[in-house]
């Protein structure tokens, strides 16, 4: 699918912010494809679509996850985290879109997992550094990013973990798993 197309398609799912924060996401992933020689095409439209369900009803999203037998524990973790594999799913079946590299690569936009692949590293990489982020930590992360896909992506779950815990929210398990394969076996 073409950039335009898939645009427009996302552009009906999501706010005028949202769809910014998008593009923001898509430039960045397109150049750190170049950079780490990943596929440029693929990084380009699991970016478009990353967000895709991020405003579905939590109901609806609730129902697809029981429905889809998607991990059960994710009900008891905060809903933020739903729209990643719900937006897997959707952009499969409302849009569809096949490629089981794109699709991965939303589903664990939100959480990463242990043994990502280079494009789901590099589009959680890209949500987390997008020029309109403005968090505290994302100036590093994103110098960071110009020489290490790896360093980035573990100081941004770092960032992510520590954010959390000091809200005394619960961190989801493929957050700490993801963590713990990238000090252990460094990615
Ligand atoms: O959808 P975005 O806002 O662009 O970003 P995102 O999908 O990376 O993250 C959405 C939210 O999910 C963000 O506020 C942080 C939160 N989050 C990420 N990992 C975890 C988490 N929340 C919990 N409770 N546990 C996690 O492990
Ligand atoms: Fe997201
Ligand atoms: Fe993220
Ligand atoms: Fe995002």
């Amino acid at each position: 699918m073409e950039r335009e197309e898939a645009l427009k398609i996302v552009a009906e799912q999501i706010t005028e912010h949202r769809y910014v924060h998008t593009l923001g996401v898509m430039e960045t992933a397109i150049r750190l494809a170049k950079t780490y020689g990943g596929d440029v095409k693929k990084a380009e439209l699991a970016a478009i679509f990353h967000d895709y369900a991020k405003f579905r009803p939590k109901e609806e999203m609730e129902k697809i996850i029981k429905e889809q037998e998607m991990p059960a524990i994710l009900l008891k973790h905060n809903s933020e985290l739903w729209h990643a594999p719900v937006g897997a799913y959707l952009v499969n079946k409302e849009v569809g879109i096949k490629d089981k590299e794109v699709l991965q690569a939303i589903k664990y936009h939100t959480s990463g997992r242990p043994n990502m692949t280079m494009l789901e590293k590099i589009i959680y990489v890209a949500d987390y550094i997008e020029p309109g982020r403005h968090f505290p930590g994302v100036e590093e992360v994103r110098e960071l990013a110009e020489t290490s896909l790896n360093q980035a992506l573990l100081k941004s779950l770092q960032n992510t973990m520590i954010f959390l815990l000091k809200k005394n929210q619960a961190v989801y398990p493929d957050t700490i798993e993801t963590y713990n394969w990238l000090v252990l076996e460094g990615g």
